[in-house]
């Protein structure tokens, strides 16, 4: 029996991002990252399998949040990453079990939680993804329902930039997919570069029911290939478990045309998710990147 993949979860704000993304990328390797934003990690409820660690990139944070992780059993360390401090604290008769430097979290996370053997022996690759297109189209949805495999109806719009961390099994190979799904057209400007830097693969994603979400899909690939060149690109019709408006023939032609193939899937049956996530992962596997690190 080999120890389950050491799990955590990483609280950040978006306006953070740029500061995480590399510890983000590197520690894609070594653990299982769920990132949230603070508000929306407040707003869940506490899951019934804990992980083993919650890092909080942020200040202040409601006590009465923090009181309820130490309640779950086996209860999972809670360390908060800090500017203030330039040393990892071990901080027991407070808040937080450990408090670690915000610039460098990486080799203090190592320490306090070492990755099981299994995953000492095996460097997983890990590759930056992106999906792309409208907003509402079902981008967060894929990923989570990847992630949980099952549909949270009660998600609200993305405002920054959701990363998520996919472990997908190609071909019997392991791969960790950092999945960068942008929301909040008016910031992502700010974003832009950080968001399509290093990124081995990308996913022009619309909604089937709404042919306005596919007539955009060309600004989006002009902009995929303008700061990407020719890395590989995936087509996916989402939401085909409702009307139609966009039949599976037009989609099809189009994706001939830009020479992608092309998926359909639904996030509320699940039909076509993980073949998608397997074919984004072989294709980013095929694509050069940067961000493979660890
Ligand atoms: N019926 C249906 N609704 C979906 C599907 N995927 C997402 N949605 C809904 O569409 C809305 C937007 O989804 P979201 O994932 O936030 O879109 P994003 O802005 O592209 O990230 C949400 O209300 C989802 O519940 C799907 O496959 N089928
Ligand atoms: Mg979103």
């Amino acid at each position: 029996m080999t120890a389950p993949r050491r799990r955590v979860l990483l609280v950040i704000e978006t306006a953070d991002l740029a500061r995480y993304a590399g510890f983000l990328e590197s520690a894609a390797s070594r653990w299982e990252i769920l990132t949230l934003p603070l508000r929306e990690a407040l707003a869940q409820p506490i899951p019934e399998e804990p992980p083993d660690a919650i890092l909080v990139a942020a200040e202040e944070v409601p006590e009465g949040w923090l009181e309820s992780w130490k309640r779950p059993e086996p209860r999972p360390l809670l360390i908060q990453l800090s500017a203030r401090v330039s040393a990892a604290c071990k901080a027991p008769e407070g808040p937080w079990d450990w408090v670690l430097p915000a610039a460098s979290p990486g080799s203090d996370l190592e320490a306090i939680l070492p990755a099981s053997s299994e995953d000492r022996r095996s460097t997983i690759p890990v590759r930056k993804v992106l999906l792309v297109g409208e907003a509402t189209v079902g981008k967060t949805s894929l990923a989570t329902f990847y992630l949980q495999r099952a549909f949270d109806p009660r998600r609200r719009m993305t405002i920054g930039v959701d990363i998520h961390i996919c472990p997908v099994e190609v071909e019997g190979m392991a791969v960790r997919l950092v999945v960068w799904d942008v929301g909040g057209q008016r910031r992502f400007a700010a974003l832009r570069d950080l968001f399509y830097r290093g990124a081995a693969a990308g996913a022009l994603v619309f909604d089937l029911s709404n042919r306005l979400s596919f007539y955009q899909l060309l600004r989006w690939w002009q902009e995929l290939r303008s700061h990407l060149g020719s890395i590989p690109v995936l087509l996916v019709g989402n939401k085909a478990d409702l009307p139609r408006e966009i039949s599976r023939l037009e989609a099809e032609s189009l994706a001939r045309a830009w020479g992608t193939p092309y998926f359909e899937t639904s996030c509320v049956t699940g039909v076509g998710v993980l073949e998608f996530f397997r074919a984004l992962a072989a294709a980013a596997l095929q694509g050069t990147s940067r961000a493979e690190l660890g």
